[in-house]
C-alpha cells in the first residue's frame, strides 16, 4: 500500500480573490500564499468550495492551478479540487492540474442529480484513470446532498491511487471506522470548528477556509495534539470555534474573504453572486469579534 503521509498536515482551502473588474486577482493571491507559506502550512487545497469553484469559468479554474503552482514553486504540497457535476469537465480539470504540476487531485461527488453509487464510482475511477496523481475523495454531504456509504468509500479506498478523504462532516463514528479500515490513508478534517475532534477520531490534518486567516492557530492545535497536550489544544480549539461562530452568522465564504482582506490590508473583492456583499455592520462584527482572536495567534 502506498504511503501518503506527506499529505498529513494543514492545507488552507485557498480563497480566490478578484480585482475590481472581477478577474482573478493574482497580486492578492500571491500575498495570501506568501503569508501562508511563511506561517508554515503543509500545502494548499485549490479551487474548492472556499475557492468558489462553481462560480469560476472553466478557463479560470484551469488558469488558477497554473497561477498558484507558479507562485508556490515547490514550497508546499498542492491539491487541486477538480470535482464537477460533469464528468468530462472534472476529467479536464484533473488533466490541467497535473500539467500545472499539482501533487494530488480531489473531487466532490457529482451533484444536483441523484446519481447512483455505480455512477459515482465510475466518475472517481474515470478521473484517476486520466491522470497519474493520487485522489482525495471530497466527502461533503451538507453541500452535495450525497453521503456515500462506507461500502462504496471502502471500494474506492482499496484502490491504491486513492490517497484518502477530505472529510467535511461531523460524523466522527464514520471517520473512526474509515481510519480503522484504512490506517494508512490520509483523512483531512473539513470543519474547522471541529478540527480537534477530527484529529481525535483519526484525521492526520485538515483542509479549511479559516486557515486562510489564522494558519498558525490550526498548526498549533495539531502540534499540541501530536504532543499529547490535549487540554491546551482544547483551549485553542475554542478560539477557532469562536471565530467560526461569526463566520457562520455572516455566511462563511463572504465573511472569510472580508476577514482576510482586513488581515492582509488588501481588497480580495466580494464573493461572486449569488453570494451577497457584506455591509458596514458585518465588517464591524468581523473587526470586533474575529480580528482580536486572529491577532492572538499571529506569532504562535
Ligand atoms: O474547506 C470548509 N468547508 C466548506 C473547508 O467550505 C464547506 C470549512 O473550513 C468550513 O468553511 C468551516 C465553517 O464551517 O469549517
Amino acid at each position: 500500500m502506498k504511503n501518503y503521509a506527506e499529505f498529513a498536515g494543514i492545507f488552507p482551502a485557498l480563497l480566490t480573490p478578484y480585482t475590481a473588474d472581477d478577474k482573478i486577482n493574482e497580486k492578492a493571491l500571491e500575498a495570501l500564499i506568501e503569508y501562508l507559506v511563511s506561517a508554515g502550512v503543509t500545502g494548499f487545497y485549490v479551487g474548492g468550495s472556499t475557492g468558489e469553484a462553481f462560480l469560476l469559468s472553466e478557463s479560470e479554474r484551469e488558469g488558477l492551478y497554473k497561477t498558484v503552482a507558479d507562485i508556490v514553486h515547490g514550497r508546499a504540497k498542492l491539491i487541486a479540487h477538480v470535482g464537477d457535476v460533469s464528468f468530462k469537465k472534472a476529467q479536464g480539470y484533473a488533466v490541467a492540474a497535473e500539467k500545472a504540476g499539482f501533487d494530488a487531485v480531489s473531487a466532490v461527488t457529482p451533484f444536483y442529480y441523484k446519481f447512483s453509487e455505480t455512477e459515482i464510482e465510475s466518475y472517481y475511477k474515470g478521473i484517476v484513470d486520466s491522470v497519474s496523481l493520487p485522489m482525495f475523495i471530497y466527502y461533503i454531504p451538507l453541500y452535495t446532498g450525497a453521503a456515500p456509504g462506507n461500502d462504496m468509500l471502502c471500494r474506492l479506498l482499496s484502490d491504491e491511487r486513492f490517497a484518502g478523504i477530505k472529510f467535511t462532516a461531523s460524523d466522527f463514528y464514520k471517520l473512526t471506522t474509515l481510519k480503522r479500515l484504512f490506517p494508512d490513508k490520509v483523512i483531512l478534517n473539513g470543519f474547522d470548528e471541529m478540527f480537534l475532534s477530527g484529529l481525535a477520531a483519526g484525521a492526520t490534518g485538515g483542509i479549511g477556509s479559516t486557515y486562510n486567516l489564522c494558519p498558525k492557530l490550526f498548526i498549533k492545535i495539531r502540534g499540541l495534539f501530536l504532543e499529547n497536550r490535549i487540554p491546551e489544544a482544547q483551549i485553542l480549539q475554542r478560539d477557532a470555534a469562536q471565530i467560526v461562530d461569526t463566520l457562520l452568522e455572516l455566511e462563511v465564504m463572504p465573511a472569510t474573504k472580508a476577514a482576510v482582506s482586513l488581515k492582509l490590508g488588501m481588497d480580495f473583492g466580494p464573493c461572486r453572486a449569488p453570494f451577497r456583499k457584506l455591509g458596514a455592520d458585518d465588517i464591524n462584527k468581523i473587526k470586533t469579534r474575529i480580528m482580536p482572536i486572529v491577532e492572538k495567534y499571529q506569532e504562535v
